[in-house]
């Protein structure tokens, strides 16, 4: 085992010194060796990074580091006492091969605000070794390591101004999701949470609510697949949520006044259901990219979305056959005035050549990249079309019959049901009320121009040579009439 010894030379003290002298120029010591030090302004850092230190060095006492780099090492464990009486705002440990945490390997650290365990070969973590007076962390990153479980509501206890969290590829479960029930007060600091990359499941019994100030929620790159419609709720400030790479079919109807950036790419969503965004109040961006199967939207989806802050919807690699789904939206947009590519088509290999394609050209992002097809047989790109679009007229909206189709008494009443409990109940419950699935045949004609509207909400059921769409039944079926469109 090396021996480090470290020893301040140089210094000299004056006769009426006072105790404890803080060090904070680290040229004069004498450093483990292949460690480097960099002094600039009145902050020190130390580098020990990527030299096969086994263990940590005793520094001396009373140093005042900025940051202290042991990155890169094969160092496997953090001893109790190691930092006592050392100074250190950033603490770099990551990408070492650290399999225990000592409970008292923080005491009497002084003034530590980041801690990097991340890359690491930890098993377990007790949030406890993070109980100490001089522990106070504004950024902990414990991602990569094979925990399993990790007690996050003891971590954000403790943490009280704890800023940005990361825990990402640690093979969480929900059970770990489940610790922050013990959160009582609210977290008033906390503004990243990242638990992208591991097991989690659900997202029920309003977890998140203490997060008061978070503005950013990384959850994509898990499984789940339920989410309570109250998730956010309480979350004033959240401004992302990515639950991309998951496992969603049914998206939830979330509240949020903040929420600005809603990520749903690359889950199992087939369908959108009724007033989905009708209560985020300053949404912006919505992507539904790489929803394969993504072919069915519910007349009533977009009712109530805010179109003044809405930038873009996204819906490339999607199945969408027919612009016609998006009409409701389309039409707010062109009755207000409403001048901005909005629309991502892209990569829809089905889409079908059609008069509203260009009548809503200028809601659609890269229309000229967008391929259509005719017949079901060969794809074009739009900006080759121009003979078939010649007799098109840019009526659809007008010929559209006016009617009440949302209604906010509708919107607030699925908000409420939409719980973890109803979806859980409906998802073991085959004793489903069917008696509320009305079906209706409608035609579109093939003008574009007609479609019958009544105060049901409507699925188009896309007929390409009497394609049948393969709707999944959920929970809120009882809205649900089949729209059938028959020849475009
Ligand atoms: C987490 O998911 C990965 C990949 O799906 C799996 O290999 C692993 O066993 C899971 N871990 C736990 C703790 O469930
Ligand atoms: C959504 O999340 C995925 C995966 O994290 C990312 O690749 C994509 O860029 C995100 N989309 C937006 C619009 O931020
Ligand atoms: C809409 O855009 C067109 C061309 O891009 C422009 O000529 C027109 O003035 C814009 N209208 C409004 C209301 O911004
Ligand atoms: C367009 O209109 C002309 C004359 O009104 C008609 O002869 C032609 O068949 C129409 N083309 C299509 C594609 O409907
Ligand atoms: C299924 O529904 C019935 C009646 O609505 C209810 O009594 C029963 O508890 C439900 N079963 C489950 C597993 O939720
Ligand atoms: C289904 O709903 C209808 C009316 O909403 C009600 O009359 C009927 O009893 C319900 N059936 C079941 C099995 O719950
Ligand atoms: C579209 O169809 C409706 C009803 O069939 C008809 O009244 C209207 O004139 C048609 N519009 C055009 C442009 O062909
Ligand atoms: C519209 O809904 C109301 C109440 O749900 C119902 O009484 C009425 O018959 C419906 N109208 C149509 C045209 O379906
Ligand atoms: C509509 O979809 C249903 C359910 O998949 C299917 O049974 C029915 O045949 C379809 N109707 C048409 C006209 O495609
Ligand atoms: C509510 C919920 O989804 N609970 C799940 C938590 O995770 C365990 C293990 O992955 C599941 O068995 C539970 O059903």
């Amino acid at each position: 085992m090396f021996i480090f010894y470290l020893s301040i030379i140089h210094v000299t003290l004056s006769q009426d010194f006072i105790a404890p002298l803080i060090f904070s120029d680290c040229k004069h010591l004498i450093l483990p060796s292949l460690c480097q030090c960099y002094h600039s302004g009145d902050q020190s850092q130390l580098r020990c990074y990527n030299i096969q230190l086994k263990f940590i060095p005793k520094l001396p006492n009373n140093m005042h580091w900025y940051a202290l780099d042991f990155s890169l090492n094969n160092i496997r464990s953090v001893d109790s006492y190691v930092f006592s009486d050392i100074y250190v705002e950033k603490l770099n440990l990551k990408s070492n091969y650290l399999q225990t945490i000592d409970i008292t390997a923080f005491d009497q650290i002084k003034n530590l605000k980041q801690l990097f365990l991340d890359h690491n070969q930890l098993k377990e973590f007790n949030p406890k070794a993070l109980i100490s007076p001089g522990v106070s962390l504004e950024i902990f990153d414990i991602s990569h390591n094979p925990l399993e479980h990790l007690d996050l509501g003891e971590i954000f206890t403790h943490l009280s101004v704890l800023k940005e969290f990361y825990a990402v590829s640690c093979q969480l479960t929900n059970s770990s999701l489940f610790t922050l029930l013990k959160l009582t007060r609210h977290h008033y600091h906390i503004k990243i949470i990242d638990l992208s990359y591991n097991n989690l499941t659900s997202l029920c019994d309003n977890l998140f609510n203490n997060f008061y100030n978070l503005l950013e929620l990384r959850l994509n790159n898990n499984n789940i697949h339920l989410i309570d419609n109250y998730f956010i709720r309480s979350l004033n400030y959240i401004r992302i949520l990515n639950l991309a790479f998951n496992s969603i079919e049914h998206v939830p109807n979330l509240f949020s006044s903040s929420l600005e950036n809603l990520n749903l790419s690359s889950n199992n969503i087939r369908y959108l259901n009724d007033y989905f965004a009708s209560n985020l109040r300053s949404i912006r961006l919505i992507d539904f990219d790489s929803n394969k199967y993504l072919n069915s939207i519910s007349s009533r989806s977009f009712c109530f979305i805010n179109i003044l802050t809405l930038q873009k919807l996204s819906f490339r690699f999607n199945n969408i056959f027919l612009l016609n789904i998006f009409y409701e939206l389309l039409c707010n947009l062109l009755e207000n005035n409403k001048n901005q590519s909005i629309l991502d088509l892209n990569h829809n290999s089905n889409l079908k050549c059609n008069c509203m394609l260009i009548q809503f050209e200028k809601y659609l992002i890269n229309y000229f990249d967008l391929t259509c097809t005719q017949q079901g047989q060969d794809i074009y790109f739009i900006s080759k079309l121009t003979n078939l679009f010649s007799n098109c007229t840019k009526d659809f909206c007008i010929t559209q019959k006016k009617e009440h189709l949302c209604e906010w008494t509708n919107a607030e009443k699925l908000i409420l049901e939409g719980t973890c409990q109803v979806q859980l109940i409906g998802k073991e419950n085959s004793t489903k009320n069917e008696s509320k699935l009305i079906t209706t045949t409608t035609t579109i004609n093939s003008n574009l121009s007609e479609t019958i509207v009544d105060n049901t909400t409507k699925f188009y059921n896309i007929s390409q040579k009497s394609f049948a769409l393969s709707i999944k039944r959920i929970d809120y079926t009882w809205f649900f009439v089949f729209l059938f469109l028959l020849y475009i």
